[in-house]
C-alpha cells in the first residue's frame, strides 16, 4: 500500500502569522475575522496568533516574506482584497500580491496562503467576506492548518 499524506484540520503548538491589509479594511477585517474563527475553533490559543497590519495588498507580500523567513511562525496567512472598480491599476495591484505571496512560500518553505480577494465589484467582495461565497478568511485559515499537519507528517517520516 503506498503511504498518503493527509493534513488535518488539529492545530498543536505552532503559531500562526497573519498579514492584513488595512485597505478596504470593512472587508479585510471580515477576513480578519473569520481567519481567527477558524483557528480558534481548531484548537489555536490567541498567544499563537501574530497580526502584522500593512497599508494595503501591494505591502502584504513583503510583510509575508518577513514573517515567514523569521522562522517564528509554521504559516502565514495573507488577508487582503482588491476590488477592480476602485483603481485603474487593479491588474498591477492584483499580479504583485498573487505572485509575491506564491514566492514568499517558495523561498523560505513556509506555508504562505491566499486569503486575497479579487473581485469586479464590492458587492463581489462581500459575499466572499462571510456572505454567500463564505469566507475567504476562514478558508485560507484551515489552509494553513492543513499544510502545517501534512508537512508535519512529512518531518516525522523514518
Ligand atoms: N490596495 C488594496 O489592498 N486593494 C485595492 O483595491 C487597492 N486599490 O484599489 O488601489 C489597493 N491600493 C493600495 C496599494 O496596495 C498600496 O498600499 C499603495 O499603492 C501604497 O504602496
Amino acid at each position: 500500500m503506498p503511504q498518503e499524506l493527509h493534513g488535518v484540520l488539529q492545530v498543536g503548538k505552532e503559531r500562526y502569522g497573519i498579514v492584513v491589509s488595512r485597505f478596504n479594511d470593512f472587508i479585510t477585517s471580515r477576513l480578519l475575522d473569520g481567519a481567527l474563527d477558524c483557528l480558534r475553533r481548531h484548537g489555536a490559543v490567541d498567544e499563537q496568533i501574530t497580526i502584522m497590519w500593512v497599508p494595503g495588498s501591494f505591502e502584504v507580500p513583503l510583510a509575508a516574506r518577513r514573517l515567514a523567513g523569521s522562522g517564528k511562525f509554521a504559516a502565514v496567512i495573507c488577508l487582503a482584497a482588491v476590488i477592480r472598480g476602485q483603481t485603474d491599476h487593479y491588474d498591477y495591484v492584483c499580479q504583485q500580491i498573487t505572485r509575491g505571496v506564491g514566492e514568499a512560500g517558495l523561498a523560505t518553505g513556509v506555508p504562505v496562503l491566499f486569503g486575497v480577494i479579487t473581485t469586479d465589484s464590492l458587492d463581489g467582495a462581500i459575499d466572499r467576506a462571510g456572505a454567500k461565497g463564505g469566507n475567504q478568511g476562514f478558508k485560507s485559515a484551515a489552509a494553513a492548518i492543513e499544510m502545517v499537519h501534512v508537512f508535519d507528517q512529512l518531518n516525522e517520516m523514518k
